[in-house]
């Protein structure tokens, strides 16, 4: 395996998102600025994976070009890298995954699966660690009509499938983990069965990620808006990695690396 995915505990993947309305204030200085202090800030809080995004991927977010894309996550990569804690680049795009692996990032997050044009090529010439998730439909109207018989094995069946393309393709089965993509074209019943489920994900015999943080299915079942979720975050980080999830990914690294000291010195 991968010496990223070796560790014996969870690992904690902070996400450190960069499109504009994640830092609305002040020009192009501002906001490399506020984010290379965030990462600051998560390395001391004990962040193991650092995940930067360029492309907003909530439901009914706008596709980002390429260009813009880029411009936004591969100064903070170059900026952040020489720190020293990996870095995923989160994106569906080849090139993006190219160039972000280039500035220093150590894995690639793809909410797409590698599906898009090019990308499980770029991922196979690149080597590193990558993220295969799962999502039904687009992101614009994924939440319209999610729809399935079994929602367990459907997905198990997907990422099944892409993993072995992905082997196929070049990409060893040791750089490879999954993630069942919480709130990706899911209702909360839906997401309730994958979490309750998220066992049976290890009969893939693959680490298991899991971003379920601050999303809305916690929302839902809290009735806490985005910014009181934390307690119901740190409640389904826990549930997770009792099912043997390998990797969380959140945005409260402090609080979560405390969670899962208490999980760890138990278990
Ligand atoms: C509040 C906060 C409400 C965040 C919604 C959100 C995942 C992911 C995202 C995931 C992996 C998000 C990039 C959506 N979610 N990558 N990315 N797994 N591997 N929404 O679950 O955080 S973005």
């Amino acid at each position: 395996m991968h010496k990223l995915y070796q560790s014996s505990r969870p690992l904690v993947m902070g996400i450190l998102n960069v499109t504009p309305d994640s830092f609305s204030d002040g020009g192009q200085f501002n906001h490399l600025g506020a984010a290379v202090k965030q990462a600051e800030r998560m390395i001391k809080e004990g962040v193991d994976i650092i995940d930067i995004g360029g492309e907003s991927t909530r439901p009914g977010a706008k596709p980002v070009s390429e260009t813009e894309e880029l411009a936004r996550v591969i100064p903070l990569i170059e900026a952040i890298a020489p720190l020293g804690t990996p870095i995923s680049i989160d994106t569906s795009k080849a090139e993006v995954m190219k160039a972000a692996v280039e500035a220093g990032a150590q894995m690639i997050n793809d909410v797409c699966a590698l599906q898009q044009e090019g990308a499980i090529e770029t991922a196979a010439e690149l080597q590193v660690p990558v993220c295969l998730m799962h999502m039904q439909g687009k992101p614009r109207s994924m939440q319209a009509s999610p729809s399935y018989e079994n929602v367990v094995l459907e997905v198990m069946a997907f990422l099944a499938q892409r993993v072995q393309l992905c082997e196929q393709s070049g990409i060893s089965r040791d750089l490879i983990s999954v993630d069942p993509g919480f709130g990706f074209g899911k209702s909360l019943e839906h997401n309730i069965e994958l979490l309750r489920g998220l066992e049976h994900f290890n009969q893939l015999q693959l680490p298991v990620l899991v971003g379920i943080s601050r999303k809305s299915m916690l929302g839902q079942i809290t009735g806490r808006e985005i910014n009181q979720r934390l307690p119901a975050s740190i409640a389904a980080a826990l549930i997770a990695v009792g099912k043997k999830a390998s990797i969380i990914r959140v945005h409260d690294v402090a609080e979560t690396v405390d969670a899962l000291k208490i999980f760890n010195a138990i278990n």
